[in-house]
């Protein structure tokens, strides 16, 4: 095959959408698919049924003028692009059901030449085991006539529009064939380099950069128990330490969230458990530190008189409504489990309701930021949303604070006299 005119993406979420989405914009025909029915309707109505910038218009667009549409199976395209969840099973090991189901779905469609990529995160070798999996399911077709290869994704959650054109990409290809095609299909709207390697390698490209940032992430939030125990400022010391001109540390946090560094490393590990050690203990490191600042929090509780605590943010970072694997909700929800006594105003700027985890916890509500400060006793700040900034210090006079990202750490400078209660927020 020589140019790919139609192109069905299997798996319309965070990634499958923006990719259908820029694919259209750039003059090649779309046909999305998802399992949720809700959410087809939605995108054929034009609409994103999550939050992320530009993506409406893309869209929008794009169902306008009949490039794209959503349906519930897969058509016959010139190209499948499969970008569905790799979750992780009990023991670590990657979940490949989704992947295998997608395949199902492409498999009666095929007719030989056609270009299979996965964009799935996936350990190593599941473009191989996909490639076969595939031939099982189309004996009558020759093996190595199918085209399969893997295109990892790298776009920042907050940024995907802009990222999926501006970042180099990595294309890694069952043959050499088939990465130059990917290769050729990705420069449709791809203006940065598009790098070519075999699929092994490109699959371990993206686990390796998750992980990295994990490993470096892990290294700051250690940092800062150290700091907590010898009475340091860890802000301070790693701005510090920064200005080394080969150096470059993290921020420590409330540990680390997301549906890719939290799982991602774990793919490596299980792949080759006895050399993962490092990769290994940064993932128990960044999972140990909500608990680390669950009994910060417990302590300060215990140090004020209210019985009302504040807790400011539960998405998985700043200035997203994303609450997958979000440390700050395992914070709230063990907190408000352990203490049912203790009433806990949650404040989270991008969402409307509390979600469906604390349905049977009572003391809790979600309310504004200011009210939620107004009425505590301890105040927890959880993450940095841009609304938390604009804080004034009198706001949290009299009152304990922990706050696990630094946000507030130059209101001790201030010279408030009230900085007892901050002393002990190197979280
Ligand atoms: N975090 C810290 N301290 C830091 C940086 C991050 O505690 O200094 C925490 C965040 O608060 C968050 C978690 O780490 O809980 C992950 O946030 P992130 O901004 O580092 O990354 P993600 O998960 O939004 O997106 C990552 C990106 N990968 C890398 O930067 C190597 C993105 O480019 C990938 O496309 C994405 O994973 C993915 O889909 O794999």
């Amino acid at each position: 095959m020589t140019e790919i005119k139609e192109v069905s993406v299997i798996g319309l979420g965070y990634i499958g959408l923006p990719t259908a989405a820029i694919l259209a914009a750039n003059g090649i025909r779309v046909h999305g698919v998802d399992v949720n029915e809700r959410n087809v309707v939605a995108i054929n109505n034009g609409e994103v049924p999550f939050v992320e910038p530009e993506l409406g218009d893309f869209v929008a667009r794009g169902v306008e003028e009949g490039m794209l549409k959503a349906s519930l199976e897969a058509q016959a395209s010139d190209a499948y692009i499969l970008a569905v969840p790799t979750p992780f099973n009990e023991d670590y090991s990657a979940d490949l059901s989704y992947i295998e189901a997608a395949a199902d779905g492409i498999a009666p469609l095929l007719t030989g030449d056609e270009l299979i990529i996965l964009e799935s995160t996936s350990p190593p070798g599941t473009t191989e085991h996909l490639a076969r999996y595939l031939a099982a399911a189309r004996p009558d077709l020759e093996m190595d006539q199918l085209l399969v290869a893997h295109c990892p994704e790298r776009v920042l959650p907050g940024y995907v529009m802009k990222e999926l054109v501006t970042n180099d990409r990595i294309v890694g290809g069952m043959t050499p064939e088939a990465a130059e095609l990917a290769k050729k299909l990705y420069e449709t709207f791809c203006k940065a380099e598009i790098l070519t390697t075999d699929a092994i390698t490109a699959e371990m490209s993206k686990l390796v950069e998750n992980s990295y940032r994990d490993v470096n992430i892990a290294f700051a939030n250690e940092l800062s128990t150290i700091s907590d125990k010898l009475g340091i400022n860890v802000w301070e010391l790693i701005e510090l330490a920064n200005h080394h001109p080969r150096v470059n540390i993290l921020q420590p946090g409330p540990g680390v969230g997301g549906h890719c560094i939290a799982v991602d490393p774990w793919f490596i590990v299980a792949a080759a458990p006895e050399e993962s050690q490092l990769i290994r203990q940064a993932r128990i490191t960044n999972d140990s530190k909500p608990r680390w600042v669950v009994s910060k929090i417990e302590r300060q509780m215990a140090e004020s008189n209210s019985p009302v605590v504040a807790l400011l943010g539960l998405a998985f970072k700043k200035n997203i409504d994303d609450l997958r694997e979000s440390p700050a909700l395992q914070i709230a929800l063990e907190l408000a489990k352990k203490n049912p006594q203790t009433r806990f105003v949650i404040s989270e700027p991008n969402v409307d309701v509390l979600p469906a985890s604390f349905a049977h916890v009572e003391n809790v509500e979600l309310v504004p930021t200011a009210k939620a400060i107004e009425q505590a006793g301890t105040v927890a700040l959880l993450v940095d949303h841009d609304e938390y900034s604009t804080i004034e210090p009198s706001q949290l006079e009299g009152k304990r604070v922990v706050d696990t990202r630094g946000q507030w750490r130059f209101i001790s400078n201030l010279n408030l006299g009230k900085t007892e209660a901050l002393e002990n927020i190197h979280a």
